[in-house]
């Protein structure tokens, strides 16, 4: 059967023929590809046709398809069993190497993704202040629980309503949503609401408006702020954690500001290499408020499974060895500036940025800060510029608000055919 026929015969068994909504192509259009393996930098779809791979699983890729090294260590984790509900060595191995480059953390807890993640952070903020509001930030998505699933009120004293059917009001009347990068919208939001507030949620490197940095006032506002209520910072690195660099993007700002670290952190994507593996850490303090120790549950079959954390820890292992971070950013700089410069050569106006493996491109003359900024860039232009590249066997993410990921497997050809292949799209 080739795409379409999957396609079709897909929707007749799954809603939508997708098991994630962005898989269906319907912010792009078109039909979306059914992959049939994938090998180092590339995907083979049915129909035998290659593309050069920058979604990565959404960030988890980061090695490349099929690692030898992550390979070895997933077959020989099978072999020992699959799962067993009771703990493992193997755990520990992946808290210590997850704990080891995240300093902010004492103690983490492994999930099965990052949704679970961000929900057990929120509700052991919550249990740990007694407080119930919460702030997050229109833009930022941080998986699918009920009280993340929120749009801004209709201003800065109203809480959130749902995005979502299905979410009661009742859920998410504690949700504030602010604007990303609005420092006077925090000031107002804690002036009004300070003694409240249990935790602030953010993504540090906004991912799910493509490529949006927080501002290093507004991050270090922020930390003030929570610090001053008593509002725990949540940094939600599911996409930037091991993949903006080492240490996340919190240590870009414990760079640019002494001192700074967020509570809480979650992770997800990378640390499990492609299995089902997430995490959420913090100070002891803090995570002995968990079950089995404190009044705050959490908990999960196949929490910490044996064959995810294998696949983790040998992901781990190779991205923390000596200059992996470098190189993989160079790469991803060549790649950005290349499309940029393609794009300038054919009289179009894009702008980008970048981070380790990761990047974002928007068809617009300045870098949005915020979400309304992302959303009035050029949709069009984007979705005919996503088919051309797929038509010549590049595959990016498939809408405007998603980022794009570089592989260590990802050689100098196959940047140099990206970049052939975006002049001979703009050209189009
Ligand atoms: P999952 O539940 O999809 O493992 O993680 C949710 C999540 C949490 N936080 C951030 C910052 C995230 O980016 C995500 C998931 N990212 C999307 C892509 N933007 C995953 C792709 C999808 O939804 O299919």
């Amino acid at each position: 059967m080739n795409n379409a026929e999957l396609f079709e015969r897909a929707r007749r068994v799954i809603p939508g023929g997708v098991n994630s909504p962005v898989r269906a192509f319907r912010a792009v259009g078109g039909t979306p590809r059914f992959i049939a393996r994938a090998e180092g930098a590339y995907m083979f779809d049915v129909e035998g046709k290659r593309y050069i791979d920058y979604i990565g699983s959404w960030g988890p890729m980061i090695l490349g398809h099929r690692h030898p090294a992550v390979e070895e260590a997933v077959h020989r984790a099978v072999d020992q069993g699959l799962s067993f509900g009771a703990p493992t060595e193997r755990e520990i191995e992946l808290a210590e190497e997850i704990l080891r480059h995240v300093p902010s953390m004492e103690q983490v807890r492994l999930v099965s993704s990052g949704t679970e993640a961000a929900m057990s952070a929120l509700r052991l903020a919550r249990g740990a202040t007694g407080r119930s509001s919460i702030v997050k930030f229109e833009g930022c998505y941080h998986g699918h629980a009920d009280a993340l699933l929120v749009k801004a009120g209709s201003g800065l004293a109203t809480f959130g309503h749902p995005t979502s059917a299905g979410v009661p009001e009742s859920v998410v009347q504690h949700t504030l949503v602010l604007e990303y990068n609005s420092v006077a919208q925090l000031d107002e939001a804690f002036a009004l609401h300070g003694p409240k507030i249990a935790c602030v949620m953010i993504e540090p490197i906004a991912g799910n408006m493509n490529f949006v940095r927080s501002s290093l006032p507004f991050m270090q506002r922020l930390r003030e702020l929570c610090s001053q209520h008593g509002a725990l910072l949540v940094f939600d690195e599911v996409m930037t954690g091991f993949r903006v660099g080492l240490g996340g993007a919190q240590a870009l700002y414990a760079g640019s500001l002494p001192g700074f670290a967020p509570d809480l952190s979650i992770f997800g994507k990378v640390i499990g290499g492609g299995m089902p593996l997430a995490a959420f850490g913090g100070k002891r303090s803090v995570m002995e408020q968990l079950a089995p120790l404190g009044p705050v549950y959490q908990a999960g079959t196949l929490s910490g499974n044996p064959v995810a954390t294998a696949c983790g820890l040998a992901t781990l292992r190779e991205i923390a060895k000596p200059g992996f971070f470098d190189a993989l950013a160079e790469r991803t700089r060549v790649i950005l500036a290349g499309l940029i410069d393609a794009a300038e050569a054919a009289g179009i106006a894009m702008v980008g940025d970048c981070e380790g493996g990761m990047f974002g491109f928007f068809f617009a003359s300045e870098l949005p800060r915020r979400y309304g900024d992302v959303m009035a860039t050029d949709s069009a232009r984007f979705n005919r510029f996503f088919h051309a590249m797929l038509d010549r066997g590049v595959y990016f993410a498939p809408a405007l608000y998603e980022a794009g990921f570089v592989s260590a497997a990802h050689t100098r050809a196959d940047i140099a055919a990206t970049l052939d292949a975006a002049a001979a799209s703009f050209a189009g």
